[in-house]
């Protein structure tokens, strides 16, 4: 692997204008401060990655009637496809071509919006895909259950402190059960494609169950009534999929 260092360098200029003077002369002072913040992200030394747009798992019909086929259309083959694409552009002549979204997330303060957006949006995106299933599929595993019982009493508070996260989320962005970094679970909200890998995030871990609360994934079918879509959200967990999240993200 070449070592290769990417810097991203932001120059902020600010112009200062001076003008006008007592004697009525115009006196123009024109003074440019700039500022260089130079930061730098490692090499990355993981095994290279090929990001690639997969297959969403299911027909676009088969998440009714709780998520329509229309907004599963438009969500993953224009919305995801959209992130995906954009991601690729952003990522080129970076240098990290080839590193996970995982480190890149954990550098993300010091990389371009561009890849904070686009990244967020097109691993999120697969993260929520694949914790969904037609009519949803399994229940929390023993060690799961046990986990969400220590952090939050009971699945009912549990499944409370989801939905106020999903509901309360200022507008778009997602809602997160996640493994912080000492094993134990959290209830997170994100803004808009922000999620629990990236630095810049209040609440950091590993994110197991996610829930996309922006417009574009529930208003065709609930309009403004996000609670109801929320709801919803719980007919179609696939629990196989994050009992196995859980378990990588502790081991
Ligand atoms: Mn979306």
């Amino acid at each position: 692997m070449k070592l290769k260092h990417f810097v991203f360098t932001t120059l902020a200029l600010t112009a200062l204008t001076a003008c006008g003077s007592p004697s009525g002369q115009q006196n123009n002072n024109q003074a440019e401060a700039a500022q260089t913040e130079t930061s730098t992200v490692p090499e990355y030394s993981g095994i290279a990655v090929e990001h690639t747009f997969a297959a969403l798992p299911y027909a676009y019909d088969a998440l009714e009637p709780y998520i329509d086929a229309q907004t599963m259309e438009l969500h993953y083959s224009r919305h995801h496809q959209g992130y995906y694409n954009n991601f690729m552009k952003a990522v080129e002549g970076t240098g990290l071509e080839n590193a996970s979204l995982e480190f890149i997330f954990e550098h993300m303060s010091k990389l371009p919006t561009a890849l904070r957006n686009n990244g967020g949006g097109y691993y999120n995106h697969s993260l929520f895909w694949s914790v969904l299933a037609p009519g949803g599929q399994g229940a929390p595993s023993p060690e799961l259950s046990s986990a969400i019982e220590e952090a939050f009493g009971s699945m009912e508070a549990f499944q409370e402190q989801f939905n106020k996260a999903a509901t309360g989320q200022f507008g778009s962005g997602w809602a997160w059960l996640l493994v912080k970094t000492d094993d134990s679970l959290a209830v997170s909200g994100t803004p808009n494609q922000d999620n629990p890998l990236m630095d810049v995030a209040e609440v950091r871990g590993t994110p197991i169950l996610a829930l996309d609360v922006w417009e574009h994934a529930y208003y065709l079918k609930y309009q403004n009534m996000r609670g109801e879509y929320v709801s919803s959200f719980w007919n179609l967990i696939n629990w196989e999929e994050v009992n196995h999240r859980y378990l990588m993200a502790i081991n």
